[in-house]
């Protein structure tokens, strides 16, 4: 093997190994990997199965909150929402029947929710005002009418 082989050889092993060690570094040390299919539920017996049997916000003191909702065509359960400013929210969410999003604009909250899967987002709401929360991904007929608001004061 020519010497220029040889070099070529260890660069491009290199770039390899050192993305690998990038992508694990995000996985692995800061969590950023993206969410596993560790909880999944029954879309059949979503009303049956717990936290989903309750919906509604929990509160777990410290200013936080627990928001167990179910989403269907074409509404959020619960709905019209209200905490107080500075709390902070975890949203445990899962779909009864098809694909539905959820989006609060003017804040990063915007994530997928599936029949089958458990999906958990925290936000803080810092600002006080109506917030908007939408479905963003095509659900039926209905789907231009499933939103509903969060009320922070
Ligand atoms: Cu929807």
């Amino acid at each position: 093997m020519g010497k220029l082989e040889e070099i070529w050889m260890i660069l491009s092993v290199s770039v390899l190994v050192i993305f690998i060690v990038i992508v694990g570094y995000q996985t692995f040390a800061l969590g950023m990997g993206p969410p596993s299919h560790k909880e999944a539920i029954d879309p059949q017996k979503v009303d049956q199965t717990a936290p989903f049997d309750n919906p509604g916000l929990i509160d777990l003191g410290n200013n936080k909150y627990e928001l167990v909702m179910t989403l269907e065509a074409f509404a959020f359960n619960p709905g019209n929402i209200e905490i107080p400013v500075g709390s902070e929210v975890e949203f445990t969410m899962t779909s009864k029947d098809v694909s539905h999003g959820i989006q609060i604009p003017g804040t990063n909250l915007n994530a997928m929710v599936l029949p089958g899967h458990i999906q958990k987002i925290t936000q803080t709401f810092n600002e006080p005002g109506e917030y908007l929360v939408l479905c963003n991904e095509y659900c039926g007929a209905g789907h231009q009418a499933m939103f509903t608001t969060i009320i922070v004061k």
